[in-house]
């Protein structure tokens, strides 16, 4: 048994200073925070006129429309949300890893497929055991979506679930999650990112947790069996390309805007198992990746093959060409490149410093074995927990301080200016915010096409800033205005677990579909079998057909056409394996049908032209009804019909 703890990383009196911090912050918000309402809260905040003219900016009237979208994580929810800015309206949630009771994802049969695409032997009988086809929980942490030439590209958005070892794609002209992929090898994927340049073809992925390489229980005990891998995925194919062993975890990651290095910050360099372990060096890391000399030892059959992807060693000991090791005081967290393209600013964490490095400095490091040290060209003291850094188009750097609760921007030129020994200061502004804040994003700051209006931070806490409702309070996102010297808070966004990032994508990025193309590859395998039934999936269908080689299965086609499904009534028996196949027929914006089946567990959305199926049990005889559950019509709460469930021998 471990004893409650009383020293640990407080001996640093960083743990003191989280909750003296808060206390101080709460304290301060609580004040602050008596008039509500976000123009009225702004003014409080003792600024003046121009204050209010922030807050006004951020208003999107009635039937007014956002400049740019917003793309959420929801942490342990596991979906993906889409939200507007600057209103910070919710417009959708996506659900990936998490099972929807919405849409029926995680049940239909489209959807299991995508999860089970790639999913292991051992995977599959963890989940049987579990009396479970797919994991229903993930948690997604990053939303990044897919570049060419290093600004959005509009076309894929990818998520990692560090719970349960994965990445998924969305696919944003319909907004739903089309690949799922199990990393193998790898444990808890935390840090992910696309690929910026030339274009996506990798998503880095970092896995977070040590484990034996081979982990079948034969050298739990033994640790220096254990290592930790980095992943490039395959964008389009997504299934993994390369892994790379590295010394030390694995937590944040990013790429440059010139497609030669991914980076990784890693807090537990000393590969502790303990907290008091985890936080021993003065001194993690950042692992540099070098794209092409991994490419050229891939392409040469280097490395060793396990469980399907061929596995480089990058580990210190190895010196290999694959990856080089800079020293980052102290558990670094954030790892974020600039759109300058040339800096790449890590977070100090229990470092009050961020970490400037010149990534056109990392050749010298591979090339001609350069002190790692020489790649640093400034490390600005900025404030207690520096966890993540934004970027605005005009040099200014934004990072979240999670102690102080605040965001400090400060200016990369400036910052170098002085490590050079010049008497400025970098730190242009500080604000506080509500409370200890994570990541934080400009928009369209992770590309070259950075603007420079909006900034929100997604902070942890939101104690007094909303109505209590109970023990667990939502977070609070904030949208700060940063088009001025000062930076200002002009809304408070409660939102549920627990968005760990985001990010701002302008509007003119994207342009989804209304209706779905009848031909679309989500139901593609659904089509195949009912061509082999001598159904055609276009044309009305109400048809219910018994397998011939496996009579317990009963397959039901179902058109539906606002306010009728095609069949108002089938019968299948007790026992019987029953698969309902909907079609939606109706051809107009907004018209999506949904089909549920009457205490079976079982409901799904199909959008207008879409087709989706479910597959369940009928245990019990009876008469079930099923029904639209998706409002549809005048006549919606019509749209319904019978099972009829004979008892076996009837
Ligand atoms: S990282 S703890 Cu995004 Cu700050 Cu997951
Ligand atoms: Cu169809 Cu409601
Ligand atoms: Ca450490």
């Amino acid at each position: 048994m471990s004893e409650r703890p009383t020293s640990g990383i407080s001996r640093r009196g960083l743990l003191g200073a989280t909750a003296g911090g808060a206390a101080l912050a709460g304290a301060l918000g609580g004040r602050l925070a008596l008039g509500t309402g976000a123009g009225v809260g702004a003014l409080a905040l003792g600024t003046s006129a121009a204050v209010a003219q922030a807050a006004e900016g951020f208003e999107v009237a009635p039937g007014q429309l956002d400049t740019h979208y917003g793309f959420w994580s929801s942490g342990q929810t596991g979906e993906m949300r889409i939200l507007g800015i600057p209103s910070m309206r919710e417009l959708m949630r996506v659900p990936v890893f998490n099972r929807c009771s919405a849409t029926g994802w995680g049940e239909t049969n489209e959807s299991v497929r995508i999860h089970q695409r790639t999913m292991s032997e051992k995977t599959k009988k963890q989940l049987a055991a579990n009396g479970k086809k797919v994991h229903d929980n993930g948690d997604l942490h990053h939303v990044h979506m897919s570049f060419t030439d290093g600004k959005y590209d509009g076309k894929y958005l990818f998520m990692n679930d560090k719970a349960n070892t994965r990445v998924a794609r969305v696919r944003a002209d319909v907004m739903k999650c089309d690949a799922i992929l199990e990393i193998p090898n790898a444990k808890a994927i935390h840090g992910m990112r696309p690929q910026k340049f030339p274009g996506t073809k990798y998503i880095f992925c970092n896995g977070e947790d040590e484990a034996p390489l081979v982990n079948d229980g034969s050298t739990m005990q033994d640790v220096s069996t254990y290592v930790n891998i980095f992943t490039a995925v395959d964008a389009e194919a997504m299934l993994p390309a390369w892994q790379v062993m590295v010394s030390g975890n694995l937590d944040n990651c990013d790429a440059d805007y010139e497609g030669k290095w991914a980076f990784s910050t890693s807090y537990n360099s000393e590969m502790g198992m303990t907290l008091a372990d985890m936080t021993a060096s003065e001194a993690d890391h950042v692992v540099v990746f070098n794209i092409a000399a991994i490419e050229a030892a891939i392409a040469a059959g280097e490395g060793e093959e396990l469980n399907g992807v061929r596995v480089l060693d990058g580990r210190k000991d190895a010196k290999s060409q694959f990856t080089r090791y800079i020293p980052i005081p102290n558990n670094p967290h954030g790892c974020n490149m600039a759109p300058d393209k040339t800096h790449l600013c890590i977070g100090g964490k229990l470092s009050p410093t961020v970490t400037v490095l010149d990534v056109t400095k990392f050749d010298a490091l591979f090339n001609d074995n350069a002190d790692p040290q020489t790649a640093i060209v400034a490390q600005p003291e900025l404030g207690l927990g520096p966890l993540h850094t934004a970027f605005d188009g005009n040099g200014n750097a934004y990072t979240s301080l999670f102690l102080d609760s605040q965001v400090v921007k400060w200016n990369i030129a400036d910052a170098i200016k002085a490590y050079a020994g010049e008497k400025v200061d970098p730190i242009k502004d500080k604000v506080d915010v509500q409370y200890q804040p994570g990541h934080l994003k400009t928009v369209m700051g992770e590309t070259l096409e950075a603007e420079s209006q909006w900034l929100v931070c997604l902070c942890k806490f939101s104690k007094d800033r909303f109505l209590n409702v109970g023990p667990l309070k939502p977070e609070n996102d904030q949208l700060i205005d940063i088009s001025g010297d000062k930076m200002v808070v002009v809304h408070d966004g409660p939102n549920f677990a627990e968005p760990h990032d985001a990010i701002a994508v302008a509007a003119s990025k994207l342009n989804p579909l209304s209706v779905w193309k009848r031909d679309d590859k989500m139901w593609a395998e659904t089509r195949k079998q009912a061509e082999a039934d001598g159904v055609n999936l276009d044309d009305w269908q109400d048809m219910v057909i018994r397998d011939k080689d496996d009579p317990k299965k009963v397959r039901v086609y179902i058109s539906s056409q606002a306010p009728n499904f095609a069949l108002e009534s089938f019968t299948v028996k007790e026992g019987d394996e029953v698969t309902v196949t909907v079609t939606n027929l109706d051809d107009i914006d907004d018209l999506t049908h949904g089909f549920t089946m009457g205490n079976h567990g079982v409901a799904m959305e199909i959008g207008p032209q879409a087709t989706s199926s479910v597959t369940f049990t009928a245990a019990n005889a009876g008469v079930y009804w099923y029904y639209c559950q998706w409002f549809c019509h005048a006549l919606h709460m019509e749209m319904r019909g019978r099972m009829f469930v004979e008892p076996t021998g009837a």
